[in-house]
């Protein structure tokens, strides 16, 4: 039967979601994200757009997942996954922002009626959308929301219930280019395909080599918790030997414990170990966040010092180990690596001047990188924060021979190469270990990091910020930029940037110097220009 656009009922449906009239909603970093308590009329019209996106693209299923990942768990949001299983076509999202600020019923119908006429929309296409939330206690009313939207467009909704942000991505991704699964619920099909390939593609890629101790997970006290011990029951299904894993921070049912002091997120920004872990000289550790498409891994030394193992290393080893491979089997492939600006200055160089790989930098947000990585035959893509993936062409991927093409295919196979995923970069970064037999320590010394800081500022209106050349320099407010640069000129090895987050409402200060002291001076003597610049709201930043 064909799924026609009802504009009538649109407009019923959504006059019980009403859009709050005091909020401006923008597309962020990773789609809409806030409190949750203003999320309703926006999670509605979700639901409308990716009916809308489906029927566009010949009846594509997309994807909707509803969590705010690294947040604190009073927030939510919601991210649109494309039927390759990447994030929301650009052009879209300013669609997605058209209908989330729409004031009424009559300009809701209004702004569906020109996205349908500006794509030229066959109005009577099915449309197909699959959905899932993390463990947040405000999921449940906001799938609701979502579920009033997908019906008003008509649209089939299937939901997949609680999974891990990159799960439903891989699954989005598997309905559009595999065979429908022909039997069983979706929501248990999507743990079991997953859990299926990533446990298979670990244990092809660690081959023979010996384990290595266990490793200590902080999940955040989210999604990841559960969905990490299952895919582990999975591996030790296959070999009980092969990877050994303890779960902290794994209480997705207590209510104000998701994200809170401890996660990736977390980890990155107080470079500390989170809560609930007591962590010793012989542990190897790691953080996801809320939603497990993070993770960064860790260590301390004999003599208590933390050491952080975040995205830039996750990409130094995998772009080491990768063109180690590459040389090996003699393939004429390139390899690239994409970072941000919140790169640390020494992975940058040890990239470029001992991998002699090319390194481009782009803005903040997996999409952007995402897209640069699809210019390599093998893009390594990781943003400091421990949020990337490694991309295959499919040239890399169906070359023959040796052993080196195998262990190539096999780390192609493992990685999910649909986003950024806790778990499958979790066994990815342990397959490379165990390859290679190194301890967290010798992994640590390829490079040493710069002394770094993140800050966050807490202004009246974040949106004043606007940046250029990746979000490297300040275009507004006027004037700003110069007293930074004129800040860094005076530290050695100096580098700092200001940027307005996409995720949280306010303004993150990154800082980087050749001392411990001088990068927290510097770091917050930029934070200070920014609080007084833009009139600072929370206190103001110290240490
Ligand atoms: C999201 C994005 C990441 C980004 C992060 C922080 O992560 O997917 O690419 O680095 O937000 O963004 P911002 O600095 O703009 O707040 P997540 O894990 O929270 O979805």
């Amino acid at each position: 039967m064909a799924q026609i656009i009802d504009y009538n009922k649109i407009k019923e449906a959504s006059a019980k979601h009403p859009k709050l009239k005091e909020i401006n909603y923008t597309y962020g970093t990773a789609g809409f994200r806030m409190k949750a308590e203003y999320l309703e009329s926006v999670i509605f019209r979700v639901g409308i757009l990716a009916g809308l996106r489906s029927k566009k693209l010949n009846s594509k299923v997309i994807g909707i997942m509803v969590t705010a990942s690294h947040n604190p768990e009073a927030d939510n949001g919601v991210k649109l996954v494309d039927p390759n299983g990447e994030m929301l076509e650009q052009r879209w999202e300013g669609y997605a922002t058209q209908l989330a600020n729409a004031q009424s019923e009559e300009d809701l119908i209004t702004v569906i009626k020109s996205i349908v006429s500006q794509n030229e929309i066959d109005e009577s296409k099915n449309a197909i959308v699959v959905y899932a939330r993390d463990t947040r206690p405000s999921g449940p009313k906001l799938i609701a929301a979502l579920e009033d939207g997908i019906k008003a467009i008509n649209a089939v909704g299937e939901n997949l219930g609680i999974k891990t942000t990159p799960q439903l991505h891989y699954f989005t991704n598997y309905l559009n280019c595999c065979e429908k699964p022909a039997e069983g619920r979706y929501e248990e099909l999507a743990d079991k395909l997953y859990y299926e390939k990533f446990a298979n593609a670990f244990y092809k890629a660690v081959g023979d080599n010996q384990r290595l101790s266990t490793v200590y997970i902080d999940a955040a006290n989210g999604v990841g918790a559960p969905k990490l011990r299952e895919l582990a029951e999975w591996i030790d299904k296959i070999n009980d030997n092969i990877f050994k894993v303890t779960i902290i921070n794994d209480d997705i049912n207590a209510r104000g414990k998701l994200n809170f002091q401890c996660g990736a997120d977390y980890v990155k920004t107080g470079q500390n170990p989170p809560l609930g872990l007591n962590l010793t000289c012989e542990h190897r550790a790691a953080s996801l966040d809320g939603d497990a498409d993070r993770i960064v891994f860790y260590y301390v030394e004999g003599d208590g010092t933390f050491r952080l193992l975040d995205g830039d290393k996750i990409a130094a080893l995998s772009a080491g180990f990768i063109i180690e491979l590459v040389k090996t089997a003699g393939l004429d492939i390139n390899v690239g690596v994409v970072q941000t600006a919140y790169a640390n200055g020494s992975s940058t160089a040890y990239l470029e001047e001992e991998l002699k790989v090319p390194v481009s930098c782009v803005p903040t947000g997996v999409k952007h990188l995402h897209h640069k990585a699809q210019e390599y035959d093998v893009g390594v893509y990781f943003e400091a924060n421990g949020h990337g993936t490694i991309l295959f062409s499919s040239e890399a991927r169906t070359a023959e021979q040796e052993t080196a093409v195998k262990k190539l295919q096999a780390l192609s196979e493992l990685i999910n190469q649909t986003v950024g995923d806790a778990l499958s970069d979790l066994l990815f970064v342990e397959s490379i270990l165990m390859n290679r037999q190194w301890s967290f320590q010798k992994w640590n010394s390829i490079y040493t990091d710069m002394p770094n800081r993140l800050v966050k500022v807490v202004v009246s209106n974040r949106h004043i910020f606007k940046t250029t050349n990746a979000e490297r320099t300040l275009v507004e407010p006027k004037g700003l930029q110069e007293k930074i640069d004129k800040l860094v000129a005076q530290y050695k090895n100096g580098r700092s940037f200001v940027r307005p987050s996409g995720t949280e409402d306010v303004v993150r200060v990154y800082a980087e110097a050749s001392t411990r002291e001088d990068c927290d001076e510097l770091a917050f003597k930029v934070a200070g220009l920014v609080y007084d610049e833009a009139g600072g709201t929370g206190g103001r930043p110290s240490e």
